[in-house]
């Protein structure tokens, strides 16, 4: 800690954490934050300072949800071995593109999911509905921050659209580069906050960091490398820490950021048209017939956008389609595990 003093609160160690630690395990255990995660690495800090740990191997064979990621609170024994995480109060997700479907976690325990989008070509609605959907649905409070102010005539435009959108969504407009920052973004920064930074490259989210940590850091960019398939996999991940305030946490570039499983998203960023479709005629009315639809009723009398009727059948369409190739998934494993069974009894079963 830069002051030197650590106290829980100050690093984030919310009530709703400490009423999941036994009064024994008090005594006789300790809790860290996890900073860092870089493959089985992982940095922990706690009233001591940081430390480097290694995952032991039984934890390896959890799901990827099960095992550490930065943001999470970790209780560790005497010898300073893990014992369990704390029960997360948000984290951040999403589904990795390609046939695999997998879930990419990102970081725990976010109280304030920042989603970055300049005042110019990378500014779209669409994609700010499908940002905001994934902060709801990992539990986070979202906020937009509009860079590049200082390069359009007209800032407080971008800043009433977003507003208009359904469930009054904060936006607030910067120059990131601007010596104002930590004042701007003070209300979400005090101490113990945990925020992160999310958005496409190239709009400003090392800018920002930067500008709060108030040196420049190389430190934001996570390194890539290649797992044993070729596959890309971010291997190193860290969160900082303001002088006396917020933790930071930058996102790896994700170009593409699908929902995952969870609709409570969806339900909150669409729930005007949720709304009005309990009031379509037919029952999962797919509002694209007039036929008794008041969602497209909602649409004719100006009661909806066009815009953002079409951005929800298309991240519920993709919710759609996870939910089935899950199930496919599934269907494949039970049918391999019956043919593995079968091998095994009729005693051909090595290979
Ligand atoms: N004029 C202006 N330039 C900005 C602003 N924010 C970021 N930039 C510039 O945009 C480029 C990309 O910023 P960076 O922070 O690396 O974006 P990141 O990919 O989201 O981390 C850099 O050259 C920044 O100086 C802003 O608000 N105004
Ligand atoms: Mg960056
Ligand atoms: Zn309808």
């Amino acid at each position: 800690m830069s002051n030197g003093i650590f106290s829980y609160s100050n690093v984030g160690l919310r009530p709703f954490f400490q009423q999941q630690i036994t009064i024994e395990e008090l005594d006789n255990c300790s809790v860290a934050r996890v900073t860092g995660c870089q493959g089985e690495w992982l940095t922990l800090q706690n009233e001591e300072g940081s430390k480097q740990l290694k995952l032991p191997g039984k934890w390896r064979l959890l799901s990827h949800e099960e095992q550490p990621m930065i943001g999470d609170w970790l209780l560790l024994d005497s010898k300073l071995q893990p014992i369990r995480l704390l029960q997360r109060i948000s984290s951040l997700s999403r589904r990795s593109s390609g046939h695999g479907q997998q879930t990419q976690y990102i970081a725990a325990n976010i109280d304030t999911l920042f989603i970055v989008t300049s005042c110019n070509r990378d500014f779209k609605l669409s994609r700010i509905e499908r940002y905001l959907a994934l902060a709801h649905e990992g539990n986070s409070q979202p906020v937009i921050l509009l860079t590049k102010a200082d390069l359009v005539d007209d800032p407080e435009f971008y800043r009433r659209e977003v507003e208009a959108l359904n469930g009054n969504t904060l936006a607030v407009t910067m120059d990131a580069r601007s010596s104002e920052i930590s004042q701007i973004l003070k209300p979400w920064t005090a101490p113990g906050e945990t925020v992160a930074f999310l958005g496409s490259s190239g709009v400003g989210k090392s800018t920002l960091i930067n500008s709060l940590l108030g040196e420049v850091v190389n430190r934001t960019q996570a390194a890539r490398a290649q797992d044993s398939r070729g596959r890309h996999t971010t291997v190193s991940r860290h969160m900082f820490q303001m002088d006396d305030g917020a933790w930071l946490i930058d996102t790896p570039g994700m170009r593409e950021l699908r929902l995952g499983e969870n609709r409570e998203g969806l339900q909150k960023v669409f729930s005007d048209i949720e709304q009005f479709a309990s009031r379509c005629k037919y029952r999962g009315c797919s509002h694209e017939g007039v036929m008794g639809c008041a969602v497209l009723a909602a649409i004719q009398n100006g009661d909806l956008d066009k815009r953002h009727l079409k951005n929800y059948l298309k991240l519920q369409r993709e919710q759609e389609y996870l939910k089935e190739s899950q199930w496919q998934q599934r269907d494949r494993d039970r049918r391999f595990s019956r043919m593995v069974n079968q091998v095994k009894k009729n005693k051909y079963g090595h290979r």
